[in-house]
């Protein structure tokens, strides 16, 4: 019952009725892992289908991720002790000369509710960062463009990380409105998705590969 209001609330971006709920099924002696997997993971997914049949859109994603965010606050120390394994290490950033954040934060929002452990690079992030975090055990690197400019430093990225001798371990993911499937290939990715929901599950593709 509690997880169906959860659940429910999430979509909903409810994130005060979200945090209440959670803490009062973390009383009731509701498991962590459970309150993550049947109430936040599967609302998220329905707002990403939601997303992707045009009933949503980025404001309601945006609004349902900060309620996500919020909860998983609460549950992160209960995991930890659970030994719940995250899905995999992402490595995010929008590349070197891009400020825009919006689309990058959206799909590290729904890589960490989808239980992954997101490290969030930020913007303007110079090849040789994305290289620090695979050296610190990012397993993939997830990169943003949003300009036709600055598309052109996923490659050298990429390049940075063969120059490194990561190439190998690493999965590389591009995204951003001017990147495509074509594009992704051009450069050498491993992936490509175009929206949020389709990184999510890119990333569990790769991970799985
Ligand atoms: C908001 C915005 C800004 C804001 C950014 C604020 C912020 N905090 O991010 C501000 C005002 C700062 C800005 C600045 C500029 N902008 Co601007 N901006 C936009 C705008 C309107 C929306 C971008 C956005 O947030 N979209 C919503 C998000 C959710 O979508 P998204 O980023 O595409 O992300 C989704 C997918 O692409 C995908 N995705 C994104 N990243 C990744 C990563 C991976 C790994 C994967 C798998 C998927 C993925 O998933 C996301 C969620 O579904 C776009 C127009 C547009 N239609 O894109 C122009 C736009 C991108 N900007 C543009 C320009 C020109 C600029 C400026 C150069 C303007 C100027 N003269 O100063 C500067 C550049 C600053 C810089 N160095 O980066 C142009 C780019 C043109 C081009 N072809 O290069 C655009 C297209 C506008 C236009 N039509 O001309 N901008």
């Amino acid at each position: 019952m509690l997880i169906a209001e959860i659940r429910e609330a999430v979509i909903n971006g409810q994130a005060k009725v979200v945090a209440t709920k959670v803490e009062q099924a973390l009383n009731e002696g509701v498991p962590a892992d459970r309150i993550l997997h049947d109430a936040l993971i599967d609302g998220m997914r329905e707002v990403g289908e939601l997303f992707e049949q045009g009933e949503f859109f980025v404001p309601e994603m945006l609004i349902a991720a900060r309620a996500m965010k919020g909860a998983l606050e609460i549950l992160k120390p209960r995991l930890v002790a659970q030994g719940v394994e995250p899905l995999g290490r992402v490595a995010i950033g929008t590349v070197k000369g891009d400020l825009h954040d919006i689309g990058k934060s959206l799909v590290a929002m729904m890589l960490e509710g989808a239980g992954f452990e997101v490290m969030d690079l930020g913007v303007d992030v110079a090849p040789e960062k994305f290289v620090e975090a695979l050296q610190n055990g990012a397993q993939i690197v997830a990169m943003s463009a949003l300009l036709t400019t600055t598309m052109s430093n996923m490659k050298a990225t990429i390049d940075a990380i063969a120059a490194a001798g990561l190439r190998d371990k690493a999965l590389v993911m591009v995204g951003g409105a001017p990147v495509t499937q074509a594009y992704a290939d051009q450069v050498g990715a491993d992936g490509y998705a175009p929206d949020a929901s389709a990184a999510v599950r890119k990333a569990r593709e790769l991970i799985a590969s």
